[in-house]
């Protein structure tokens, strides 16, 4: 038994926390670029008090980054050492189109991407591409609103029919929006959506939903359309949500929550609008405006595989005495059998094969884990050596619930691709020393060091457990 010989393993990134060169051969600024590091972040991207012009006063990560803009070819060199078999990695929307309306696409953006996934080619790297991680030109959302605006899918098609027919022989798998489902809790990072006083925020986030579920199932047919062996997926924020007791009311909130995150791929991956859904966004009055053809559209842009990220599952409680667990953009109780991550996220690897078993379950159809990982402080010692034994024992237990999953359960799993394979930018802290990496970046969170890649510990094991398909682990 086992893993089938064709799994999928390898390692995630996104543009905006690892490339950097922000305004290098013409790349236009990104919602991703005016958010700052430092306590403002969370307000911003939950969509409040948002500038959309840089300050002095600010850091902005994404700017520099790690700088793989110039790295790439050393970074995927060290992947292809560890025996990475895919590279999951995002397209800066803003180097293919700089204010996301122009005619012609930036060539320059093109090129630099062809040469990223022409150098995963010359090590064997199948790359994976995610069309908009978190990406909304800002130009778009000055004159459009961002995703609050239907016209926005216009655009987003223009940049993959730009991407389908300038990689068709360099890409064959695809995901349309990274965590589609974080439209909810970090609005302006997920849709490009900035609230002033009175907006309807609920109704607001819906409405871009709907207009992102429209654009992802279009660019599912037109993928198919311009090259049958593309494969495309939807990628949300996974999870299982657990009921703090048995309480009925507790299991009930747990389902409630559960569907939260769920309502997106039901209609990704059935092609319709669940009843529960239609339900309560009727009677809270969030029913998203349609247009006549949207409902044929859902059904005939499915998705061919789901993917998602795994970081932890979350708990939830109806009883004002359960303790909140902080340090995650997702609410939840603070659950007594868990221990926590530096960052105070929850560490479950059983309820890995949990979220799998009840996603195969839910919609039969191949999953694939893009992204699952361990941020964690870690240090070169006097000899340069990171020793992030931490990482290992939590990818470990991981890799394993996910074996069990697949060997034990039947689940039909494409691939693993461990967040991130070098230390980045954290997303939600905007911190560099939220580190995930196998490779050691020399870079503290004023960006200040010398860029240098290390391999950590995990480097070898990692490497190790690839070459034995996961046996090692
Ligand atoms: C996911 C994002 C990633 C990544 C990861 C870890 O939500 O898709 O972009 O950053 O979370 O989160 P953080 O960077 O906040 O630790």
């Amino acid at each position: 038994m086992g893993l089938s010989k064709d799994f999928l393993w390898g390692g995630a990134t996104a543009a905006n926390q690892c490339e950097g060169g922000w305004q290098e051969d013409g790349r236009g600024l990104s919602n991703v670029d005016v958010c700052p590091a430092g306590p403002d972040r969370e307000a911003v991207i939950r969509g409040e008090h948002v500038s959309l012009v840089c300050d002095g006063e600010h850091r902005y990560p994404s700017h520099e980054a790690i700088d793989m803009f110039h790295h790439f070819r050393e970074d995927i060199r060290l992947f292809g050492e560890m025996g990475f078999k895919v590279y999951r990695m995002s397209i800066a929307w803003t180097r293919i189109f700089p204010g996301g309306e122009e005619e012609e696409p930036n060539e320059a953006g093109l090129r630099f991407y062809e040469e990223v996934f022409r150098t995963c080619h010359e090590y064997g790297i199948e790359p994976l591409v995610t069309i908009c991680h978190f990406d909304c030109p800002v130009h778009l959302i000055e004159k459009y609103g961002g995703w609050r605006s239907r016209e926005m899918i216009g655009f987003y098609l223009k940049l993959c029919r730009t991407l389908f027919v300038r990689y068709r022989e360099l890409v064959r798998y695809w995901l349309t929006f990274n965590e589609i489902n974080m439209i909810l809790h970090a609005p302006f990072l997920g849709a490009g959506l900035l609230f002033q006083d009175g907006d309807e925020r609920e109704k607001l986030k819906y409405q871009a939903a709907h207009h992102e579920l429209i654009a992802s199932a279009l660019a599912v047919q037109m993928a198919h359309e311009i090259n049958p062996e593309n494969r495309v997926g939807c990628m949300f924020a996974a999870g299982s949500v657990y009921p703090y007791s048995c309480r009925p009311e507790d299991v009930w909130e747990a389902l409630k929550k559960d569907r939260e995150n769920y309502f997106f791929v039901d209609v990704q991956a059935r092609g319709e609008y669940p009843a529960y859904a239609a339900r309560a966004l009727e009677r809270e009055g969030l029913m998203p405006v349609m247009e006549d053809g949207d409902k044929r559209i859902l059904k005939t842009g499915t998705v061919d595989f789901i993917s998602f990220s795994y970081y932890n599952s979350r708990c939830v409680s109806t009883a004002d005495s359960a303790e909140s667990a902080e340090g995650n953009l997702f609410a939840s109780a603070k659950n007594p059998y868990l221990t926590y991550s530096e960052w105070g996220w929850p560490i479950d690897p059983l309820g890995l094969r949990i979220t799998l078993n009840q996603i195969y379950d839910r919609y039969e159809k191949p999953l694939f884990i893009v992204e699952n990982g361990l941020g964690a402080q870690d240090f070169p010692d006097e000899n340069g050596n990171v020793a992030d034994d931490c990482r290992i024992d939590y990818l470990k237990r991981h890799i394993c619930a996910m074996m069990d999953a697949v060997e034990l359960d039947g689940v039909d799993l494409l691939g693993y691709t461990a967040w991130a394979p070098i230390d980045l930018v954290s997303a939600g802290s905007g911190q560099m020393k939220k580190r995930y990496g196998f490779i050691h970046v020399d870079l503290d969170d004023e960006g200040n060091g010398t860029g240098k890649r290390m391999r950590k510990k995990s480097f070898e094991w990692y490497q190790k457990v690839i070459g034995t398909n996961g046996e090692w682990a």
